[in-house]
């Protein structure tokens, strides 16, 4: 059976893979499908043809957002007053899922293109320098949360563990079945911070006890909780919101 593709459909979702620069250009030239086709190089004839036009222009988009991306570029940060309180809980489960995890028993373990390949407990973690932070949080789900968390700048530590810097990803695996990666310059900014802390005390389990990274340049989705895995790179590692479709660079 032969299935129609209907355009607008295609245009409206591959117009949503674009950061908003871009997709105000496209629009004030009118999209047709055919002109996503030069952007992208693909034809579309068929639905899986039209899927992967749509995961090449969200390739694009990453691409366009790394060339965008200013290192230099600070995220907005708030007074203590204006944090959130309660703070959101958000995962792709419930609340009554959140691992639990012993703080005795917890090894950060490093692998890749790194020189120390030694794990971490949460002690050793402590002893690195420790900076706080009060930014914004923002899901793609439609809300956003100003909070306080406080820890390990993140460059720090792969200075520490001797990371090629050279590579392209950083990726993190959790305890629950959630993973993602970042690119390294994102890795590498000043507020990319390896996050022990909460409001000044330990990290509770449901915002990702023992350790989450918090990147106030990038959405809620690219912030891993409860990390047990850190590996460095060249081989793209994708996420577990990314692989079924969110965009892979996920900037705010
Ligand atoms: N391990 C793990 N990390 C995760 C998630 C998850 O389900 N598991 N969800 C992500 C999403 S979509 C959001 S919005 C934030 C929520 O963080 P919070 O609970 O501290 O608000 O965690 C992110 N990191
Ligand atoms: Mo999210």
């Amino acid at each position: 059976m032969k299935k129609t593709l209907d355009k607008s459909i295609i245009i409206q979702e591959a117009l949503k893979e674009l950061p908003s620069p871009t997709r105000r250009l496209l629009m004030k030239r009118a999209v047709t499908l055919g002109g996503l086709s030069l952007l992208s190089g693909c034809a579309v004839t068929d639905e899986i043809s039209a899927e992967r036009m749509l995961k090449k222009i969200s390739r694009l988009n990453d691409d366009f957002q790394a060339w965008l991306f200013d290192p230099n570029k600070l995220a907005p940060t708030y007074a203590e007053s204006m944090i959130t309180k309660p703070f959101p809980f958000n995962a792709y489960y419930g609340r009554d899922e959140i691992p639990e995890i012993d703080e005795e028993d917890y090894l950060l373990e490093v692998s890749g293109m790194v020189a120390d390949k030694h794990s971490w407990t949460l002690a050793e973690l402590r002893q690195l320098p420790q900076t706080s932070q009060v930014t914004r949080h923002i899901c793609v789900e439609g809300w956003s949360a100003i909070g306080k968390w406080g820890g390990v700048t993140f460059a720090t530590f792969l200075n520490r563990i001797g990371a090629d810097l050279s590579a392209k990803y950083v990726g993190f695996k959790c305890e629950d079945d959630y993973y993602t990666s970042i690119d390294m310059p994102t890795a590498l900014h000043s507020q990319t911070l390896l996050t022990l802390t909460y409001d000044g005390k330990t990290l509770p389990p449901e915002y990702g006890f023992p350790m989450k990274l918090r990147m106030p340049t990038k959405l809620g989705y690219k912030n891993p909780k409860h990390i047990v895995a850190i590996f460095v790179t060249n081989t793209y590692p994708g996420g577990y919101w990314e692989d079924k479709g969110y965009n892979w660079f996920g900037g705010s």
